[in-house]
């Protein structure tokens, strides 16, 4: 929304600035300073160090960091009065802190000194003033930073950030008067407190109180978008020599907006790892040898003649760039002539993929996450947003913060839920019964906007005689939650306007993973909550750049940019442009490559980015397919499980080493940008891919650099018709994007749906229960998700040592009561059983999870929790059922 302006004046300067703007604001926005300490821009004005102080029309005194500015205002910053107060109060903090500048590592950041100079204060004008005589420790507990009470000016902005930023609340004012100083619950060291090592504070302290552990200046820094989740900041790496040396986060980013996460700031130790591969290597008699690339991409090119057609596959990666994954699905299909290539969007989103693209043509997020703060209701469902998506759980905390209302659906207890204005504890994988209970309510009540259902949808009767299976009393019975709470969540979302739904696995990751995601559609129809700010069906995307490897095709039923493989238009103008005969018929998806429902039909894999002996569920299952093929690669940063399986390892370049784009989940494709050399003789993927291409003898790989491969794409797929590098210099542009002049699309859907009839189609659904239930023999229904310390099977954020300092194994959460019944407490160890596999591991007691159901992340090798998980899978767009499986759990 456009604001007025407003102008006024500072010291007799014209100031023009949007009605609303603190004088502060409006003067560091023209380049005026007015010293200030406890201002920070993200955060609620304070008013706790008066540094600010100025004077106005009637000669009073008040802080600029806390007045609007007004029109016709005549503002003084530096008059006699002014000068003598805050000289005074200046000299005050300055004799309360230790200054043993030279030694600090805020030293030349600092804003004390800042304004000690500015003021032109020396240590002699301090004498009448008393030091602090408390005694303050300095706490080096946390692995990432360090706090040194002694220099604390009582800004406040630490509490601040982590109250208002992140609701974590790990950091408080305690005690009194003079004994006044920052404190942790009970006092205790950092490390042993709610903080989650987001570092928001100490880029935040204006002294040296809270500084960063080892951090050497950068020689210089360069810009890039973070390597972990589909939130995809921006982000700053500091270089110094070959080696990255510190990540700072994009102020001036739109997604980012200058935040970051416990792993996008402090997890790059990855990158220059003593463990990352160099070279190719070659298994022979069972032992991996180093060889040159020529060796290795012959005998690549040797192997791979043999398995053209459907015996190759190939899986893609989510974890690279859009150029890598381009090249790769063009090699299946030009070179080996088969659709066989999928990415782990298969494992993920792929429910989203396909529903939303049946009910409203695009399968991927209606909104943008910075529209998220302005929605008056948000619907979480199924996502742990704040441990998964940190970025976009802060712009949660946030919109609750300023009363927008939170409806959480989740069976644990998550940060989330805390804030929640209706919080449905339902049973996991009940959401279809729990969503179409809401929407008989909706129409029940008449609360439905039927203007927008004539005019913009179909299929609405249909949908409507299904949910009669739907009687609250039958939705109670089968998701365990009072239908009044039901009512209630019901009412709220369909009448706070704009409302936006927000999701992620807990609705993907089910054997009914795609009828969840109808559900929402159904509702996000009935409610007219699509196509407007801040409303929308989102399903938050998870890695850093699944987006983006859907995009490029990595997918057996389409090219880039989703134009389908048995199209005769499509598939034609694909031979045309790539010169060569293509298959007409859609690919295997990974499921059917490997695992249980493996065909058995494909030899030949080349895994690019992917560690399924961790990832995928049933992991004997997929160690078997492993073996039975006669020929694997695998290419990738480190040695991993999958990896030491391969026949050939070979050694890319990381997102830090390579020029290329990532998507992040609101489709915003952002640089990446080479900031060191590769490491040893690691390549960037796309340049593997071709090379082995051109060694087979294929024409089309002779790309020059990343950028190339995205004029490629651009004229091969019209939703990125008007994308190339130059034009996401600065800023991402979000798809569709048709041609150079096309802006891009923050919001889908806003005349029409992308369905062939224009109209988005309402879905008719029935209940169907999880594929495997607790029973006598497995009793308890196992979850599985994430630590927000952790990335998957940790090949990155395990090689950074405070990390796993933070979170080291993968414990089973488990429900006071049911510990208590079955004799365990904290720290027992124990083994957990499924029809699969057992696992052993450290018991957590802990009241997140709730009766009968237990919890554990996948992170770590030595305790592989896909051992246990099921491979039951949803029949449209088989996605594993990670959610949920039976266990049962004995004392080791
Ligand atoms: N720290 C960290 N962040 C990550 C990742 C990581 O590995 N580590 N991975 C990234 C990736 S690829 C992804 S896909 C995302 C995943 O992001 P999320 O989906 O937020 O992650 P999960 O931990 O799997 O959490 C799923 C949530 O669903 C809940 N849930 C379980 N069963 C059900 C159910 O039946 N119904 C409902 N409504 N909820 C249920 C769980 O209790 C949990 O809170 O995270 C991304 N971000
Ligand atoms: N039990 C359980 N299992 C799950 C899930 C769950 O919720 N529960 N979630 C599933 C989901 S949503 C997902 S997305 C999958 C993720 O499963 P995976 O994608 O298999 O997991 P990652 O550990 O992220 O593996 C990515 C690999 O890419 C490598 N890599 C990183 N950067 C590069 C690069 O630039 N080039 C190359 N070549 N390699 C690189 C990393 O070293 C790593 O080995 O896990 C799934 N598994
Ligand atoms: S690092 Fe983050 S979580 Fe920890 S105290 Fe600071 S703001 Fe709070
Ligand atoms: S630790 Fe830093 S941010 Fe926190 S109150 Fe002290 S000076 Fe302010
Ligand atoms: S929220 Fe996601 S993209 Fe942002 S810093 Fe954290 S891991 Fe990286
Ligand atoms: S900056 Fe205004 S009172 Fe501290
Ligand atoms: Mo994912």
């Amino acid at each position: 929304m456009k604001k007025n302006k407003i102008t006024f004046t500072i010291d007799g300067f014209n100031i023009e600035t949007e009605e609303g703007t603190t004088i502060l604001e409006a003067a560091l926005e023209n380049g005026i300073y007015i010293p200030n300490l406890c201002y920070s821009p993200q955060l609620k004005p304070y008013g706790a160090c008066r540094l600010c102080l100025v004077e106005n029309d009637d000669g009073r005194l008040v802080t600029s960091c806390e007045t609007i500015a007004q029109e016709g205002m005549n503002i003084k910053s530096e008059s006699e009065a002014v000068n003598k107060v805050r000289r005074l109060v200046a000299e005050l903090l300055i004799a309360n802190h230790e200054m043993d500048c030279l030694t600090c590592a805020k030293n030349n950041e600092c804003k004390l000194q800042e304004i000690a100079s500015y003021l032109g204060i020396q240590r002699d004008d301090l004498g009448s003033l008393r030091c602090s005589t408390l005694d303050l420790e300095k706490d080096e507990s946390n692995p990432f930073f360090d706090r040194d009470l002694k220099k604390c000016i009582l800004c406040g902005i630490c509490v601040r950030t982590c109250s208002e930023m992140l609701g974590v609340n790990a950091v408080d004012f305690g005690f009194r008067g003079c004994n006044t100083k920052i404190t942790t619950f009970a006092d205790r060291p950092i490390m042993e407190s709610a903080c989650v090592s987001c570092g928001e504070c100490v880029v935040r302290c204006p002294v040296g109180a809270l500084v960063p552990k080892n951090s050497p200046k950068p020689s210089r820094e360069v810009k890039s978008t973070c390597p972990y989740c589909g939130v995809g900041c921006s982000i700053y790496l500091g270089v110094r020599g070959n080696e990255i040396t510190g990540v700072r986060a994009d102020p001036d980013n739109k997604v980012n907006k200058g935040n970051l996460c416990v792993k996008g700031r402090f997890g790059y130790k990855f990158i220059n790892h003593p463990d990352r591969l160099t070279l190719p290597l070659i298994k022979r008699n069972g032992e991996f040898e180093e060889v040159s690339w020529d060796e290795a991409l012959d005998f690549i090119a040797q192997n791979l003649e043999k398995y053209k057609g459907d015996t190759f596959a190939a899986i893609s990666s989510a974890r690279c760039t859009n150029e890598d994954n381009y090249a790769l699905q063009k090699f299946t299909r030009v070179v080996m002539g088969t659709n066989n290539v999928d990415n782990c969007a298969r494992s993920c989103h792929a429910p989203s993929v396909a529903g939303l693209a049946r009910s409203m043509g695009s399968g991927a997020m209606s909104n943008s996450i910075d529209e998220i703060p302005d929605a008056d209701c948000l619907f979480i469902i199924g996502t742990n947003a704040t441990a998964s998506y940190p970025v976009i759980g802060m712009r949660m905390i946030e919109a609750a913060k300023k009363g927008k209302k939170l409806i959480v659906a989740d069976p644990r207890e998550i940060q989330l839920s805390k804030y929640a204005d209706v919080f449905l504890k339902h049973n996991p994988g009940t959401d279809v019964a729990l969503l179409m209970g809401m929407m008989g309510v909706i129409i029940e009540e008449g609360l439905y906007d039927s203007s927008f259902v004539d005019k913009r949808t179909e299929n609405f009767d249909e949908f409507k005689k299904s949910l009669e299976e739907f009687d609250l009393d039958s939705v109670e019975e089968i998701t365990g939650v009072d239908k009044e709470k039901i009512r209630e969540a019901a009412r709220l979302y369909a009448s706070t306007k704009p409302a936006s739904i927000l999701y992620s696995l807990g609705i993907t990751e089910h054997s009914h993973g795609t009828d969840n995601v109808f559900a929402l559609s159904n509702l996000a129809l009935l409610t007219g909550n699509i196509g407007k700010p801040s409303t929308g069906v989102n399903p938050i995307r998870g890695q850093n750049n699944v987006q983006g490897s859907c995009d490029m095709g990595c997918l057996p039923d389409s090219y880039p940019g989703y134009q389908k493989v048995d199209d005769a238009e499509v598939y034609k103008k694909f031979e045309e442009m790539w010169g060569c005969e293509l298959d007409k018929s859609v690919g295997l998806k990974m499921p059917f490559v490997i695992g249980a429902s493996s065909l058995g039909t494909v030899k030949a894999l080349y895994i690019m980015g992917e560690n399924p002996v961790l990832s995928e569920p049933d992991s004997s299952s997929i160690i078997k397919s492993l073996e039975n093929l006669d020929f694997l690669i695998v290419q990738d940063i480190f040695m991993t499980e999958t990896a030491r399986m391969a026949d050939v390892v070979l050694p890319a370049a990381s997102y830090a080493e390579k020029d290329g784009t990532f998507t992040n989940a609101e489709r915003r494709m952002q640089r990446v940008r080479k900031a060191i050399e590769p490491v040893g003789e690691s390549k960037a993927d796309w340049e593997i891919t071709c090379e082995i291409a051109k060694k087979m003898g294929a024409e089309g790989f002779e790309f020059k650099n990343a950028s190339s491969i995205v004029d490629e794409l651009a004229s091969v797929a019209p939703i990125f018709g008007g994308i190339t590098y130059g034009r996401i210099e600065e800023e991402g542009i979000q798809w569709p994007c048709i041609d150079e002049k096309d802006p891009g699309t923050p919001i889908l859907h806003v005349e029409k749906f992308a369905t062939e009839s224009g109209k988005g189609k309402f879905i008719p659904l029935h209940y169907r229960p999880p594929a495997e239930l607790p029973d006598e023999e497995y009793p308890l229904l196992l979850t599985t998700g994430r630590s927000i310390y952790h990335y998957h099977t940790t090949t990155m954020t395990g090689a950074a040592d405070g990390l796993v300092e933070l979170y080291g194994d993968d414990p089973l959460e488990i429900n006071p009561e049911d510990a208590a019944e079955l004799g365990f407490e904290n720290g027992d160890m124990v083994k957990v059983i499924s029809r699969r596999g057992e696992v052993k591991t450290r018991v957590e007691v802990t009241d997140m999870s709730p009766k009968g159901v237990v919890f554990m992340t996948f992170h770590f090798g030595e305790t592989p929790t896909n051992v246990l998980t099921s491979p039951a899978m949803d029949p449209i767009s088989n996605t594993p059922e990670f959610k949920v499986c039976a266990v049962k759990v004995e004392k080791e």
